[in-house]
């Protein structure tokens, strides 16, 4: 990179959560040690996120109008929007006009249409909004990465049988299921699609979708499922797309990166509610040698 390139930027409409390793409180940070310029919208404000036993909320949507106005007012351009964790429909549409708003072109939309998982929605989140986020969010996405409970959520695919299919010896009749619902998904408009999630035992499956074509790929499992995860997932994919990789190598570069995050976690003993100590490696998203890895050929 020339010395003297102005960084992309990236507005980060997501929460605050004071404690936990997630949300802004990763988002910032990763994206930051990609050199890209993370800019902060925040959603509510939490001591910590809701996978601990009590918290303390500030719901900050009636801020996020004149926030957003106050940028436009200032004529800023963004490269990349990435929408994270939002719990009200008043959140998604505020959303959904900042996008209105500050896309243009050539501007990299990502949405993570994060309400579900291993099934179930989160607590307080109904089917309603999970149609609401379709209808305002992923339908004017670049890039979307719904796990495999929200990908079934968007399309009306059953969890069940997909989750049914991962247990079968060879993965046919997983990856027909997973073929079908990235066309289903590719249809509400988005370019990309990534499926996170699909858990086989030892590995994971991701699904991804460019203009293109179809891949698979197998990572392997090195611990729980942490909070977290996902939005560090989003900050790495989105900001290296900015940067110019390809889809494929920028989720080869969000595993890989996550995975030694949970490992070295897991053999801290850290909290499974705490997420990933990421802060440890961090100095790998930066590094030439790594990012040279994963380039564009
Ligand atoms: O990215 C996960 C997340 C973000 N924000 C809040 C959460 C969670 C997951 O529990 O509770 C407030």
């Amino acid at each position: 990179m020339n010395r003297h390139e102005i960084p992309k930027k990236i507005a980060i409409i997501n929460d605050l959560s004071g404690y936990g390793h997630c949300s802004l409180a990763v988002a910032i940070p990763v994206i930051s040690a990609l050199g890209v310029q993370a800019c902060p919208v925040p959603t509510s404000i939490l001591s910590n996120h809701t996978g601990f036993p009590s918290e303390y909320k500030f719901d900050f949507t009636d801020h996020m109008t004149p926030y957003m106005e106050a940028w436009e007012q200032l004529k800023i351009h963004f490269d990349g929007i990435l929408t994270g964790y939002m719990n009200y429909d008043a959140q998604v549409r505020a959303t959904a006009s900042f996008i209105e708003k500050f896309k243009s072109e050539d501007t990299l939309v990502f949405v993570d249409p994060a309400m579900a998982d291993h099934g179930r929605l989160y607590r307080g989140f109904t089917e309603d909004y999970a149609n609401y986020i379709k209808d305002h969010l992923i339908r004017q996405a670049t890039v979307i990465k719904p796990n495999i409970t929200e990908a079934c959520l968007l399309t009306g695919f059953d969890y069940d049988l997909v989750m049914d299919a991962t247990r079968d010896r060879t993965m046919r009749r997983l990856k027909s299921y997973l073929i079908n619902i990235v066309t289903a998904l590719k249809e509400l408009g988005p370019r990309d699609i990534v499926i996170t999630g699909v858990d086989r035992g030892e590995r994971i499956l991701n699904t991804l979708a460019d203009e293109h074509e179809v891949k698979f790929i197998s990572v392997r499992k090195t611990g729980h499922n942490r909070p977290g995860t996902g939005d560090i997932f989003s900050s790495i994919v989105a900001s290296s797309l900015l940067l110019g990789m390809s889809l494929e190598h920028a989720v080869r570069k969000a595993c890989d990166f996550i995975a030694v995050a949970i490992e070295i976690s897991e053999q801290a003993g850290v909290p499974v509610a705490e997420g990933v100590m990421f802060e440890k490696i961090m100095s790998r998203l930066s590094s030439t040698a790594d990012q040279a890895k994963y380039i564009r050929h």
